[in-house]
């Protein structure tokens, strides 16, 4: 009873074995035919399936968590905002520099009248204390007596000259600021007998007293303006009032 129960799959397996190029499939056919009606106790294993469905995401894992990695690249700039509030006022700057230019060029011509104002005033108070102007000269005398050298130097530091009348009526203008004999520009240092003005140039006008010029004595090179408003040549070391004469 063991033999023919068994005997079926013998020979299922001995065909299989004996012909190894065969499929499995074709082995089945062979021994379906062979095994009809007969139960089959323990097959060979079938093939893999195929493929399932792809299965859901799986919890994350629980490694060691990696190192952190470079920066990312810069993004693109955002949208401008919005403007900001007005600032404080500021304080008020300098004048520019042709401002400045303009005032200080006003501040001086406004002195340049102040001090013109003040030199007219200033001659007028001369005129009337000191000197006396004969048409466009005006006499000066500080009232000393000295010799003639010290006069010319006097009425140069004075940027004025030594008194020279050159008509009767500047004679008489000087003859009224003199209240003693005074120098005149006038010499004849270079030439004897040959008076000239100190600025140059030959006498055009003269009032000599009567005799003279007379170079009396060692010699007479200056002139002396007497109060009676006369010439007479004097001795240029002797000493007479200082009369300067500035254009008025
Ligand atoms: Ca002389
Ligand atoms: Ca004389």
């Amino acid at each position: 009873m063991f033999q023919f129960s068994s005997l079926p799959v013998l020979l299922c397996v001995m065909t299989v074995s004996c012909s190894e190029i065969k499929s499995c499939e074709d082995a089945q056919k062979t021994c379906s035919v062979i095994t009809c009606g007969i139960p089959v106790t323990n097959g060979s294993p079938g093939r893999d399936g195929r493929d399932g469905p792809k299965g859901e995401k799986g919890e994350p894992g629980q490694g060691p968590r990696g190192l952190q990695g470079p920066p990312g690249k810069m993004g693109p700039p955002g949208i401008p905002g919005a403007p900001g509030l007005a600032g404080l006022k500021g304080q008020k700057g300098d004048h520019g520099g042709s401002s400045v230019a303009e005032t200080t060029l006003a501040d001086v011509e406004r002195e340049i009248r102040h001090l013109k104002s003040q030199l007219y005033h200033m001659k007028k108070l001369q005129t009337f204390s000191l000197g006396k102007r004969s048409g466009k000269k005006l006499y000066v005398t500080n009232g000393e007596k000295m010799p003639f050298s010290k006069v010319k130097a006097l009425c140069n530091e004075l940027q004025a000259t030594v008194a020279t009348p050159k008509s009767a009526e500047e004679n008489e203008a000087i003859q009224h600021v003199a209240e003693d004999s005074a120098f005149l520009g006038i010499t004849d240092e270079v030439t004897e007998g040959q008076f000239v003005y100190m600025t140059g140039g030959g006498l055009t006008y003269s009032n000599w007293k009567k005799d003279e010029p007379n170079d009396y004595g060692s010699g007479e090179d200056c002139v002396a303006l007497r109060t009676d408003g006369l010439w007479n040549d004097v001795s240029c070391s002797s000493s007479y009032l200082a009369v300067c004469e500035f254009p008025a």
